[in-house]
């Protein structure tokens, strides 16, 4: 399979500007490929992730990586189909542009991957230049026909937001001279922008010069929400945002329905491979076998081989209920998203805690759980009525976890 065949097979091509100009032009000798990404936020997101695994498809296929870090149209802001954006200030912008930065060098590690901000060449355009030497190639009604621009008119876009197009075909252009970059990657909502870009190689460089654009599908999952977000929040890629737990979670969370599709966008197994886990889908649903599969192989892309185990190690406390002797960390990990309730950083009595935090809704029936062996505190049974429970006992002394029968967990969070 070639690069755009293997794409084809894993459901991540959406439109290509010239498909056979592309693959003749890769049979040629090295090109390069590009994905550009705005620092709107400190960190990517999985959103982020469809693009670059399609780079880094491009990259094993001979190819050489570019990746832009957008400095300048990150000031400036993509439309989106709704409403104007809000500018970042320069200090947020900087902080963005580092943590990004960060994270695209750590995904793409050194190997031959270039890595370039906007500014250096938008940031030092004059207006005047900018009018004479772009402006000037860049007709309006086709920038109007745009999808993103065509959706704002009924609702306004500022002149800003209008003109991002032609930046980000600036781009491209820069990249095509300097990088030797033929081919620009992203979203299926990036598609006027790269079209933008390969327009503007074409009027400039020739229209036999080669430059072509490609797009994947913005992914979705089988119930028709919006991918990539667990509990309404999004999953970033940094582990101070979203814990390598959580992520590793969310992965093996998937259902059956999704996770043949997502072991094709978002891992590099060969489609023997994949196959072979589709029929495990198939005829052992039970053992998560794709499930496990999908959440070692894209939490080792992003956090790497360390975080896997340990993400394991927590999964396997929790199922066997050994969490005695977890640490803090793992316990905000684990349980930040189960129902919680504040307790004083002193002793208490087991029935009056399990009553005061909401777990029973009666001393009766608190003291007829904890007789009955239904209650766990910090993984060990409590049967004695007058136990008093000691916050300072386990996890630094910021938690108390409670157990309630076999699987409904409390997290009892020390005030002071
Ligand atoms: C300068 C900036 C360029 C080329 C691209 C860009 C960024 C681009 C954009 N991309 C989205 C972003 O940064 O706004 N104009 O949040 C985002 N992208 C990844 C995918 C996307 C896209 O980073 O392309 O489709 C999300 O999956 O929305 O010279």
């Amino acid at each position: 399979m070639n690069f755009i065949e293997g794409l084809k097979w894993r459901g991540a091509l959406n439109q290509v500007t010239d498909e056979a100009g592309l693959l003749k032009e890769m049979d040629k000798g090295q090109i390069g490929a590009y994905v550009g990404t705005d620092p709107t936020a400190d960190s990517l997101h999985l959103g982020h992730l469809i693009p670059f695994m399609v780079l880094k498809r491009f990259q094993n296929a001979g190819g050489k990586a570019v990746i832009i870090v957008g400095g300048a149209t990150g000031a400036i802001g993509d439309p989106r189909p709704t409403t104007e954006r809000q500018l970042l200030s320069p200090e947020q912008l900087a902080i963005n542009e580092a943590g990004i930065s960060k994270q695209v060098k750590k995904l793409f590690g050194s190997d031959g991957t270039v890595i370039v901000n906007n500014n250096d060449w938008l940031g030092k355009l004059s207006l005047t230049e900018f009018l004479r030497d772009y402006g000037k190639l860049f007709s309006v009604n086709v920038m109007l026909k745009k999808d993103v621009v065509a959706s704002r008119l009924a609702t306004g876009i500022s002149y800003t937001e209008f003109t991002y197009q032609i930046l980000q075909a600036i781009d491209f252009l820069q990249l095509w001279r300097r990088e030797n970059v033929r081919l620009e990657i992203g979203g299926s909502d990036q598609w006027g922008n790269i079209t933008a870009g390969v327009d503007l190689i074409h009027t400039i460089e020739g229209a036999d010069a080669p430059a072509f654009g490609l797009t994947i599908p913005l992914m979705t999952d089988s119930s028709g929400k919006k991918f990539g977000k667990s509990e309404g929040n999004a999953i970033w890629l940094d582990a101070k945002k979203t814990s390598p737990y959580t992520f590793y979670q969310f992965w093996y969370n998937q259902s059956d329905a999704d996770v043949v599709k997502y072991l094709k966008y978002f891992t590099f197994l060969s489609p023997a491979e994949i196959d072979d886990l589709a029929k495990e889908v198939e005829t052992n649903p039970g053992a998560r076998a794709a499930q496990t599969r999908l959440a070692e192989e894209v939490t080792r892309f992003v956090h790497g081989q360390a975080a896997v185990d340990e993400a394991q190690a927590l999964s396997k406390a929790l199922f066997s209920g050994d969490v005695a002797d977890l640490t803090a960390t793992q316990i905000e990990d684990a349980f930040g998203g189960v129902p919680s309730f504040d307790l004083a950083d002193e002793p208490k009595n087991i029935v009056d805690l399990l009553v005061d935090a909401g777990i029973d809704s009666s001393k009766r029936q608190a003291r007829e759980d904890v007789s009955n062996g239904a209650i766990r505190v910090n993984g060990d049974k409590v049967t004695d009525l007058d136990a008093e429970v000691n916050p300072k006992a386990n996890y630094d002394g910021r938690f108390v976890l409670v157990r309630r029968g076999k699987k409904k967990y409390f997290l009892g969070r020390v005030q002071g």
